[in-house]
């Protein structure tokens, strides 16, 4: 099992060094886990997002392993092409018995999963590709200087929903887009961080072995769209889980299974103080925000115990 730490490091690295991410990014932290548990027989489609500009700088690639440019829309779309021409060749035999097993797996960020490509992803779960689609969610458009998304959760400020004397930031609810798979009633669905290595490897272990369509929604703080210090970001990821702004849970065949429950519950104001693109909501008058953020994430989390009790 690559859920061995020992045996995870030796496996071989196919996201190389030297490319561009910020400092302190924990989106390559993602990738890295993701390509040492997936193998060298993976092809990869990257949706414009940070992870694919800052990995593919022209003529530079840092991937050891297929990979495939796509456009916002379009790359689950592209990757199910793909799986769909394997199984074909290999219908008609024309591939050679070594390369009979292959991942397929699909990248995104929130703004190409829970915005710009959701039909793209819908159709191609729908249709029941023996695919994986990750979407590492940063909570915002963040290569493109911070707007905002419909991952974005209420109260951040984003170039586009801006802080100030008229507004607290982000108005909206956050989409669910986990709650959004679940109902494609596919076999495999599960969220996790990038601090949880093991489950994150564990995960796409279960999420590459099942066969038909699976999804990963993974958090991924970042340093210049959340404003903290560089060193702590897989702190925050860790965190998000101990408050419960992000549960980490799967969802197979239907049957939930929440894989931490907080023994103390960390406040969320706890977590989102050490983020700058909540700073506004600790000054006098901001409170508010601070109280339906928590009872939000409350009621979010009693909803999720339900569905673990009714479903297992
Ligand atoms: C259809 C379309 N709209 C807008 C853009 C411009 N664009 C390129 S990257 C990007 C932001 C990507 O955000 P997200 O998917 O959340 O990834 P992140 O940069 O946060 O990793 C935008 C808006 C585009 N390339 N295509």
């Amino acid at each position: 099992m690559a859920t061995n730490l020992k045996q995870l490091t030796k496996n071989e690295e196919l996201l190389c060094g030297g490319h561009r991410a910020c400092a302190g990014c924990t989106g390559s932290n993602i990738l890295r886990q993701i390509m040492l548990t997936a193998g060298k027989d993976t092809v990869v489609g990257g949706a414009t997002g940070c992870m694919e500009v800052v990995t593919t700088i022209f003529p530079y690639t840092a991937w050891k392993t297929s990979f495939i440019h796509s456009a916002f829309e379009n790359c689950a779309a592209t990757i199910s092409g793909v799986e769909t021409a394997f199984r074909a060749l290999k219908k008609r035999g024309d591939l050679p018995v070594e390369r009979d097993n292959i991942n397929f797996i699909a990248f995104g960020g929130d703004g190409g999963t829970y915005d710009i490509g959701l039909q793209s992803l819908s159709g191609a779960m729908e249709r029941g590709h023996n695919m994986l689609y990750v979407c590492y969610d940063n909570n915002a458009y963040m290569n493109t200087g911070i707007q905002r998304s419909s991952a974005t959760p209420v109260g951040a400020h984003t170039s586009t929903a801006p802080s100030g004397s008229q507004s607290t930031g982000k108005q909206e609810i956050r989409k669910d887009l986990t709650k959004i798979l679940v109902a494609h009633n596919i076999p495999y669905i599960a969220q996790t961080t990038p601090y949880h290595w093991k489950d994150l490897a564990m995960k796409v272990e279960k999420a590459l072995a099942t066969p038909g369509p699976a999804f990963l929604n993974i958090l991924m703080p970042c340093t210049p769209g959340w404003h903290f210090d560089p060193a702590i970001g897989i702190d925050l990821a860790r965190e998000a889980v101990e408050c419960n702004f992000w549960p980490i849970f799967e969802v197979e065949n239907g049957v939930y299974n929440i894989n931490k429950k907080p023994k103390e519950k960390m406040p969320v104001a706890d977590w989102m103080k050490k983020q700058g693109r909540f700073k506004h909501l600790f000054k006098p008058g901001n409170e508010h925000v601070l109280e339906s953020t928590q009872a939000f994430v409350d009621k979010e989390w009693e909803k999720l115990l339900k569905l673990e009790e009714s479903t297992s």
